[in-house]
């Protein structure tokens, strides 16, 4: 190859190069930052409103988003991941159903250089160069809380406290903090008891089928507590409990997590003794770290977002309207 042809081949090489990806140019005005944005289903009030909270966010932020549901299917975030990376997108961020299984197209990710934001919940993995920033809840806290909250609830009780727990999604890091947070909590307390633990996957639909075969199983007088990991199932469960003529919130502890405008309201009429708050709204912090990322300033690797808990000790007339 004579030296013009080496020149040719190599200036190629360089075009191909930056056109597959690697550093783009600084997104500007003219060309705003591309975010694929993977989000794991529409399963509770909460992920609606998460939804709803990124998509705005995004469109504030000047930030073009590629938004793809993935309909509870970790297939399917992994598609979807798969067609940003293609798409050679500045920046992905997404909410893993579970923890496992992300190594493998992250690994793509990180080949092609698109950094990865994790958001809401956490993936399991031993490297962690696979991902920029984590923008989660502190789902260990929160499962203590609940505990905690028991512990004053009961704290004149010498007799067994049952317990009925209404799990998430199997091996996604909310449903795994949640329940061991609270197990730590009560740990060391002999009197509470949990009878019965099952996967209600966040969904209104399932609460009301568990809580339906929880009474089957038990008498109601049996029950004293009901923690349900989000505030939809707990709604299912709330009905099925009216429609057997138990009263929740006073025949049945009831303890919820997300605190939506519905749960805080029934906090506040008695239906609902704890709500602990899981807060949705993370869409502008998002945009930040998608921001800061792509400029190549540095982030930090984890950030918690901060969360409250309500319960009838507190004072109800002080908590700010929702908005979800
Ligand atoms: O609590 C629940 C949703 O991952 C924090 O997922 C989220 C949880 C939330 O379905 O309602």
């Amino acid at each position: 190859m004579n030296r013009r042809a080496r020149t040719a081949l190599s200036l190629a090489c360089v075009l191909l190069l930056s056109a597959c990806g690697g550093t783009r140019g600084a997104p500007d005005a003219k060309s705003p930052v591309v975010l694929g944005y993977s989000q794991l289903g529409d399963e509770s009030s909460w992920r609606t409103q998460n939804s709803f909270s990124i998509k705005s966010a995004a469109k504030r932020a000047g930030i073009k988003i590629m938004f793809e549901d993935a309909m509870q299917d970790p297939a399917n975030q992994i598609k979807a991941l798969r067609s940003f990376i293609a798409y050679k997108v500045d920046v992905i961020a997404f909410s893993p159903l579970v923890e496992t299984g992300w190594d493998m197209v992250l690994g793509e990710a990180k080949a092609a250089r698109i950094p990865v934001i994790i958001v809401d919940r956490m993936i399991d993995t031993a490297d962690e160069s696979l991902y920029a920033a984590a923008l989660c809840s502190d789902f260990y806290l929160e499962g203590r809380k609940a505990g905690e909250f028991l512990l004053r609830k009961f704290s004149g009780r010498e007799t067994p406290v049952s317990i009925v727990e209404l799990a998430g999604t199997a091996f996604s890091t909310p449903a795994i903090g949640r329940s061991e947070g609270f197990r730590e909590a009560l740990a060391g307390h002999g009197k509470f008891e949990i009878r019965f633990s099952e996967d209600g996957d966040f969904m209104q639909s399932k609460g009301r089928e568990i809580m339906k075969k929880v009474l089957d199983r038990f008498e109601a007088e049996d029950i004293d507590v009901l923690y349900s990991h989000n505030d939809d199932m707990t709604f299912g469960a709330i009905e099925v409990l009216r429609e057997a003529g138990i009263a929740p919130g006073r025949d049945i502890v009831i303890i919820s997590v997300d605190a939506t405008q519905r749960s805080v309201d029934y906090l506040r009429e008695g239906t609902v003794n704890c709500v602990i708050e899981c807060n949705p709204n993370s869409g502008p912090q998002v945009m930040d770290l998608a921001r800061r990322i792509v400029s190549g300033e540095k982030v930090p690797k984890k950030t918690f977002v901060r969360e409250t808990t309500f319960d009838e000790f507190g004072d109800l007339d002080s908590i700010p309207a929702r908005g979800y």
